[in-house]
């Protein structure tokens, strides 16, 4: 069992006062809050070893070297890859999709297709659409039935020889929907198609095992895990980092530059041009220690609890609807009530010191499917309380008899 109290002794902002009330904070899903250790380690980097890294030969850029390849190792176990330089540094999940979403620019050709499902964050739509436009290749959308779940058995159908990419979030960041990746997976590869899962949702839910998984991508954001923003991770398996060309060109991802012709750096350094976020990747390595110390499978089972009441308590309000029903989901609660903006709702309880997301979280398509302009989204994550999900309650009853 987790000790809520001291876990939130952890987070200095949760003490907040905001618009002269408590914080509560249920947006975790756009990010999460950051604990005093990962704070006081961006610290520690700038104050004492702030240097370059993988150039200089003096002491500050070799340490710094160090700090940032052991944090890469840390994330490696964390997941599972098979080698350190399977795992990719990168600005976030956006970034992670954009590089090998492009990268298969040189290998789809017309009449190839790729597989998207309806549940996808914009992120993991607009690059592969791009890539679409590019190559002539065809844009295949997974649709979701109205509990928010993939409809498995159309998937089955769309999957052909032409399949060549199959992309798919573990977590839905809308509805929260768990997805089955597995099958996905396994059934992408019958077909030779390449699998990127968008973990953004997932791990800071969750730990994946890339190796068991057999996904060929995996990408996250480090600023949804208690890490800082600016610093992701695209996962790899290394055939496929070999086999698509680097993302971007400059210092650190040559092997030798000359006028008439560049060799590539070997990996990882092949898909991190230039100076990375240091900081970031180094401390993103402290975060994932802290998360490891109270445990995905603590972590699991009390999210489960908070979404089990929060569920419970918000349907007691008359007109509430939950968008994202699936049997399989995580502690997000998307709703609406009848008659009212999710916009207004938000506003109002902002002035209540709440923060929850209201519009269409990046992710139109399901708001066009379930033919509403957005839901007012709460993110539960390990350091809320039942409390929080009281006061929570009580201030959307209030929005509403103000609002109807
Ligand atoms: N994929 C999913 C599933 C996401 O939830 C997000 C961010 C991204 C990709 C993009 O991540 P980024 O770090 O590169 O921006 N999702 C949200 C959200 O739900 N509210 O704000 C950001």
């Amino acid at each position: 069992m987790l000790d809520i109290q001291k876990i939130r002794a952890d987070f200095p902002i949760l003490t907040q006062k905001v618009n002269g009330k408590q914080l509560v904070y249920f947006d975790n899903g756009a990010t999460s809050q950051k604990p005093k250790v990962v704070i006081d380690a961006i610290t520690k980097y700038y104050e004492e070893i702030n240097a370059n890294i993988h150039r200089g030969v003096h002491t500050l850029s070799q340490l710094a070297t160090d700090a940032y390849e052991v944090s890469r190792g840390k994330i490696q176990n964390h997941i599972n890859a098979k080698f350190p330089y399977e795992v990719i540094f990168t600005s976030g999940t956006t970034h992670s999709i954009n590089a090998i979403a492009n990268g298969f620019a040189s290998i789809l050709k017309v009449g190839d297709e790729v597989l998207v499902s309806a549940l996808e964050h914009h992120s993991n739509i607009v690059p592969w659409q791009m890539l679409c436009e590019k190559t002539g290749a065809k844009l295949v959308v997974i649709p979701m039935n109205d509990e928010g779940e993939l409809i498995i058995s159309e998937f089955d159908k769309l999957l052909s020889d032409k399949t060549k990419v199959v992309t798919v979030n573990h977590i839905s960041n809308a509805l929260g929907t768990l997805n089955p990746i597995k099958y996905i997976i396994d059934k992408a590869h019958e077909v030779g198609a390449a699998v990127l899962i968008d973990g953004a949702q997932a791990v800071p839910h969750l730990k994946p095992d890339v190796q068991e998984l057999d996904c060929d991508f995996y990408v996250f954001s480090g600023h949804k895990i208690c890490g800082p923003t600016g610093v992701g991770i695209l996962y790899g398996k290394e055939e496929w980092l070999r086999k698509l060309p680097p993302y971007q060109g400059g210092g650190e991802m040559i092997a030798t530059v000359s006028f008439e012709k560049t060799t590539y750096a070997d990996l990882p350094h092949k898909f991190e041009a230039g100076t990375p976020n240091i900081a970031g990747g180094i401390v993103l390595g402290t975060a994932i220690d802290y998360l490891n110390e109270i445990g995905f499978e603590n972590i699991q089972a009390y999210e489960h609890e908070l979404l089990e009441y929060g569920t419970k308590r918000l349907l007691e309000i008359e007109g509430l609807k939950i968008f994202g029903t699936a049997k399989e989901k995580t502690s997000v609660i998307s709703f609406n009530i009848e008659g009212i903006h999710p916009y207004d709702i938000g506003t109002i309880i902002d002035k209540l010191g709440i923060a929850v997301r209201t519009g269409h979280h990046c992710a139109q398509p399901i708001m066009d499917f379930y033919q509403i302009p957005g839901t007012i989204r709460a993110s539960f994550a390990f350091y809320n309380t039942k409390e929080e999900i009281d006061t929570f309650v009580e201030a959307v009853k209030k929005a509403k008899m103000m609002l109807s």
